[in-house]
């Protein structure tokens, strides 16, 4: 039998990031990959030309569809663009009392542009989540999400400890952005202990794309059969790969290589 994963995410035409990220590193982590579609953008390595929500009711029936026949492993969360978009999804995987969810709780793109109503931060807080096995917000997202600054291991940690009480069983708070020169340190936490990966800070600007790449591999593993931990730390060896090889395909941002070896 193959490992299956569903990804409920908005579209990246440029490919980097978003749903086309997702499905191409599941194929890498050999991993079957279903779509339940959220949003589509108009976007380049430039930045986001048009962003526009899909109707709430194909959204469901894309779910339906899905839940009502086929198996899926894991589950990973992306751009959800709207407050009674996260509603939906957060009740019907309540429904289904889902297993292995990963939730990266995307806001803005590489570029600046917005991917969630402001609104909707709160509704993803409170309502998806409690049902998550793992979150994977970046500084900006965990600062947002839990309202204070973040500008060090420490405050990545207090951060860690406030988003486990939302309910999901474990943490990833990805370092990038932290200012510390030489490595880029992943706070993880399950609520008993606290783990730092490290991966030395490569040289040049972040492609596009990492943090969907990232959460995809770690649903990818997950429904691999691996414990969060260990798909937490097979996957952040793949990004860091996956950041060394970038690509410069347009004229702007280099992308994200979903396609590098283990
Ligand atoms: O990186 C977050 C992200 C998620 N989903 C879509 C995106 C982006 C970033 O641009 O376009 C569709």
């Amino acid at each position: 039998m193959i490992a299956t994963a569903l990804t409920i995410a908005g579209s990246d035409s440029g490919g980097g990031a978003g749903i086309e990220a997702d499905l191409k590193t599941f194929t890498t982590f050999g991993v079957y990959g279903m779509v339940v579609l959220t949003a589509v953008t108009a976007q380049n390595t430039l930045g986001v030309q048009r962003s526009y929500g899909l109707p709430l009711d194909i959204i469901e029936a894309q779910l339906v569809s899905i839940i009502s026949d086929m198996e899926f492993k894991a589950v990973k969360t992306g751009m959800l663009f709207s407050a009674q978009i996260v509603e939906l999804i957060a009740a019907k995987l309540g429904e289904i009392n889902v297993k292995n969810l990963v939730v990266d709780p995307v806001m803005v793109a590489k570029s600046g542009d917005s991917l969630l109503e402001p609104y909707a931060r709160k509704t993803l807080l409170t309502k998806l989540l409690p049902l998550a096995t793992v979150v994977t917000p970046n500084i900006p997202e965990a600062s947002q999400l839990t309202g204070m600054e973040i500008h060090t291991v420490e405050d990545a940690r207090e951060a860690a400890i406030r988003l486990h009480d939302s309910g999901t069983q474990w943490v990833v708070i990805k370092g990038g952005h932290l200012s510390n020169p030489q490595n880029a340190v992943d706070v993880v936490y399950d609520g008993h202990e606290f783990y730092e990966l490290r991966a030395p800070k490569i040289q040049g600007s972040t492609p596009h794309g990492t943090g969907c790449t990232l959460s995809a591999a770690i649903a990818a593993e997950l429904a691999n059969g691996k414990n969060p931990l260990e798909a937490i730390k097979t996957a952040k060896t793949f990004i860091t790969k996956a950041i060394r090889q970038k690509l410069n395909l347009g004229h702007g941002y280099a992308v994200t290589n979903h396609l590098v070896k283990l």
